[in-house]
């Protein structure tokens, strides 16, 4: 591996801006804040911060809407805060990714407030405007945060396209200057010395294939115009290939490219490196398997873990020779993993501990979310009036106004789901406000900071932030994680997620009881040769390596973790 591809050997932490720290006590997070925390990061020991957007925003979904991109929001401080900070970062060998939002903008954009001015604005063909009678919209696609994906604009008296809110068009990503616009802006970033970019729905970039229909409908063609979905269009591997050429080869970046519906097959199409498009995606199938199939994200049901186990196994498997693998649990748009798949009661060390030890012994690169590292769990506010994410609150709208549903019935929907489950501040004291600011916090705490802190869980040499540092430095000093090849073992085991990477004459085997029962692990003939060392466990038991030989027998505790080195 050469040092080019650093972005294999990294751990990256995402920071959500608006909920980490708050330096000037406006209740709002901000980045003098996020550099009063780069000592607490370092410790930590994360490669790389991936930072939600901090650029000039209406904040109709917090940042998600673009309105200048070469600007800071003030809110969150000056361009000079984020030079300091990208210098304090750099000085403490951390390296900056920054989101790159360019599906879509926000409708307040200059180039949105041009395009729609008039039919033969320089800027109208920058977003996608189509013809149509009010109350008819050119499709039936239906937008990400509710209603329809087309508004009607009566100035022009067109519909433009919008795959999120009304507030975040989307962008023609077939018009050259366009594109042309934003690879500017993308240099524009990387002269400033970030070292690459996390790239918003980077999959749904084109519409060019699925308005086609379309476009022979209105020709009289006679084409059908079913719903089509927005994802992995062929030409969005022609963008990526020309963002590379003209942007990317230049510089040494990491790109990791957010791809909801993105199959393992696709996933190697925009990861082969010899195709230049991107080092890695974020896919969403695991992310899935809480609910049923092809149902909205409301929906729940229980996680079938042979289920979990096959899928993260085809992942890895299908990315192994060409490609290379995200690894998340939770993000901005998660509810949190210790809550969802792990038992945010009793045994929510624990079991945060089994979750973090299963992810970052596979293979590719791990990603931590703010307070991942502490255990943070969800929240429930009693009332709707707490929440502040633009899908809550619409999905409460249409569910209590629109169908008439009952509000505790809908309530007990966000508790699952809402995103705001990961957007409450970060809860770095047990003090007032969790020591995130000194004034009223934009977003209400979740309770439970008195006991789920970063002071506690730093001066605890058992908690799960020393876990979390423990597993980054492991993947600094073996190889084998990085690079080893993996094997999923135990498969139709009902409660052990087990399997082995493997290196020369290494093996490290990775044993996790994912429930609370205690079970018994036997590990198949000739995986354990010779004695083993226990590199990492969430129990402190002393096990003996002459133990750990051959078709060992274990009794794992509740939620046990363990990884054994064999070499
Ligand atoms: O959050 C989701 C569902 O609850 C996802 O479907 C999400 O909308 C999708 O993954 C795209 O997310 C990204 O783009 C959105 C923004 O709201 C998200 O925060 C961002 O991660 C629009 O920019
Ligand atoms: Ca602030």
């Amino acid at each position: 591996m050469s040092d080019k591809e650093w972005w294999k050997k990294s751990v990256v932490y995402q920071i959500y801006p608006r909920s980490f720290m708050d330096g000037n006590g406006d209740g709002i997070g901000d980045i003098p804040g996020i550099t009063s925390k780069l000592d607490y990061l370092a410790e930590l020991g994360i490669d790389v911060v991936w930072l939600s957007p901090v650029y000039a925003s209406p904040n109709a979904d917090n940042g998600y809407d673009i309105s200048d991109y070469r600007a800071i929001m003030p809110e969150f401080g000056t361009m000079g805060d984020w030079e300091q900070m990208l210098d304090e970062m750099h000085k403490r060998g951390i390296r900056l990714l920054m989101d790159l939002v360019v599906n879509h903008t926000s409708d307040e954009h200059p180039w949105f407030v041009e395009s729609r001015k008039s039919l033969n604005n320089p800027y109208r063909d920058y977003y996608i405007w189509r013809p149509g009678e009010p109350g008819k919209p050119p499709t039936d696609w239906k937008a990400s945060f509710g209603g329809p994906a087309w508004t009607y604009d009566e100035t022009t008296g067109e519909y433009y396209l919008h795959m999120f809110s009304p507030k975040q068009p989307d962008l023609n990503w077939e018009n050259p200057a366009l594109r042309q616009g934003i690879y500017e802006m993308m240099r524009f970033w990387l002269d400033k010395g970030v070292d690459g970019f996390r790239m918003d729905v980077i999959n749904m970039i084109s519409k060019k294939e699925c308005l086609a229909p379309y476009e022979a409908f209105v020709r009289g063609e006679g084409a059908e115009l079913s719903r089509v979905f927005i994802y992995n269009a062929d030409s969005v591997h022609d963008y990526l290939q020309e963002m590379n050429r003209e942007v990317l080869s230049h510089y040494d970046v990491l790109t990791v490219g957010e791809c909801p519906k993105v199959s393992p097959e696709q996933a190697r199409l925009y990861t082969d490196q010899s195709r230049g498009e991107l080092n890695m995606v974020f896919q969403f199938e695991h992310m899935g398997l809480d609910k049923p199939k092809g149902r909205p994200k409301w929906e729940r049901k229980a996680l079938d873990l042979p289920e979990l186990k096959r899928n993260l196994s085809r992942w890895q498997n299908e990315l192994a020779d060409v490609g290379w693998n995200s690894l998340y649990w939770n993000n901005h748009d998660q509810p949190r993993i210790v809550s969802r798949f792990g038992n945010d009661g009793p045994y929510r060390v624990q079991s945060a501990k089994m979750l973090a030890t299963l992810l970052h012994m596979m293979r590719g690169t791990p990603y931590i979310y703010q307070g991942e590292e502490l255990g943070m769990t969800n929240v429930r506010f009693e009332s709707i009036a707490d929440y502040r994410d633009i899908e809550s609150l619409n999905f409460y709208q249409e569910q209590t106004e629109v169908h008439r549903g009952e509000p505790v019935e809908t309530l007990k929907a966000i508790y699952e789901r809402s995103r705001d489950n990961g957007r409450t501040p970060m809860q770095w004291t047990g003090g007032p406000s969790a020591g995130f600011t000194s004034g009223q916090p934009w977003m209400k705490l979740n309770p439970n900071y008195p006991e789920i802190n970063a002071e506690a869980a730093v001066e605890d040499a058992a908690s799960l932030f020393h876990y979390y540092r423990k597993l980054i430095e492991l993947r600094k000093s073996l190889p084998i994680l990085t690079e080893g090849a993996y094997e999923l073992i135990l498969e139709e085991h009902p409660s052990i997620f087990a399997y082995v990477r493997r290196l020369g004459k290494e093996t490290v085997l990775v044993i996790n009881n994912f429930y609370e029962k205690e079970t018994e692990m036997v590990c198949p003939e000739g995986i354990a040769n010779g004695a083993g060392e226990v590199l990492i466990g969430n129990y402190r038991r002393e096990l003996d390596g002459e133990r750990l030989t051959g078709a060992f027998k274990l009794i794992l505790s509740p939620y046990e973790s363990l990884a054994i080195g064999y070499s």
